[in-house]
């Protein structure tokens, strides 16, 4: 219901935007110049996905487009990137399918714990028929396109203190800082966790001062954002295989070429490849790097994990938004 609310409030505004844009427009494709393409992402600029935009999706477009990333937060807030785009202020991002789930109700079956096996399924599933409808509905109805999939990573539980966690029973009362949108806070409650919403840019320091007990995210991120610094383990429950989409507004997709456009979208599809592989590889080699700064690393009962959180997804609200047989054909690529 509050999803409905929240889309129709949200359509409203997007809709008064187009109308607004359509009257004093002067037209996308009129000038010559080069495209600047502003992206917006809470990420550092030393992130994987950051690295593989900057070395391989800018040179690629730089013929007719100036990519210019803004990190850390700084131009945009985390979470509010997509109503940018869709209100003409800001031309990329790199989107969750749980910020898409605020507006899309069907993008949560993508947040769901222990639905994609590993990058490869990531990959198949973005590109599968069935998703083109959702894509297609995202374009039409939001205005902003989704390039490609991003490979983030498993998410690992990284917490302070020295409790062994072995199963969702040992998470009970455990202060989880999780992203601030309801699929995230669902899947912190599925770890059997007590999730509390924050941004990413506030997580080292709410971790330095005892405010929260943890945080979830994939190796290669807890060694970018330093949070090895200010926590004693990592519980290797890999309880999301964690996806970002590549993304751009729509508006400035159609002020390109057609062959502009096939040139950025080889672009997008190669960067993300480059960031996979990297983080990837860095899956394999944090481990020891963890250890070797003192940090307990284990792995769970993931049997136990894994039943308990696929449990509270099938019976979860978020679960009847999600499309007819969808379920079975993401397990059956
Ligand atoms: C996070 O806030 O924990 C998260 O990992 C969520 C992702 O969807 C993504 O926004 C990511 O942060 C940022 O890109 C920073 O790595």
């Amino acid at each position: 219901m509050r999803q409905h609310v929240h889309r129709r409030l949200f359509m409203g505004a997007i809709a008064s935007v187009a109308m607004a844009a359509a009257m004093f427009s002067t037209g996308s494709a009129v000038a010559q110049d080069k495209t600047t393409l502003r992206l917006s992402t809470p990420a550092s600029e030393t992130d994987q996905r950051s690295v593989a935009l900057e070395e391989v999706f800018a040179p690629a477009v730089s013929d007719f487009a100036t990519y210019e990333p803004h990190y850390n937060a700084t131009l945009f807030k985390q979470g509010t990137e997509l109503e940018a785009i869709a209100r003409g202020n800001l031309d990329m991002s790199i989107t969750s399918a749980q910020e898409l789930a605020t507006i899309f109700p069907e993008f949560s079956i993508f947040t769901a714990g222990y639905l994609h096996r590993d990058a490869e399924h990531q990959k198949k599933v973005f590109a599968a028929d069935f998703m083109e409808p959702l894509k297609q509905k995202v374009e039409d109805e939001l205005g902003v396109k989704l390039l490609s999939v991003m490979y983030l990573g498993r998410r690992q539980l990284n917490l302070r203190g020295d409790m062994e966690v072995m199963t969702p029973e040992d998470l009970s009362g455990v202060k989880l800082r999780m992203p601030g949108t309801d699929a995230w806070q669902f899947l912190g409650k599925a770890l059997g966790a007590s999730p509390v919403p924050m941004a990413f840019t506030e997580v080292y320091t709410a971790l330095q001062t005892g405010a929260i007990d943890g945080q979830d995210n994939p190796l290669p991120t807890d060694k970018d954002a330093k949070f090895y610094e200010v926590t004693d383990q990592i519980v290797l429950t890999s309880h999301l295989v964690d996806l970002n989409y590549l993304a751009i507004s729509k508006e400035v997709w159609d002020g390109l070429t057609p062959e502009q456009q096939e040139t950025l979208q080889q672009a997008a599809d190669d960067a993300a490849e480059s960031g996979r592989q990297k983080q990837l590889a860095l899956e394999e080699e944090l481990v020891q790097f963890f250890k070797d700064e003192g940090l307990k690393v284990y792995e769970p009962n993931l049997e136990a994990f894994r039943s308990h959180v696929q449990e509270m997804y099938l019976n979860s609200e978020f679960s009847e938004s999600w499309p007819e047989g969808m379920i079975d054909k993401i397990n059956a690529l």
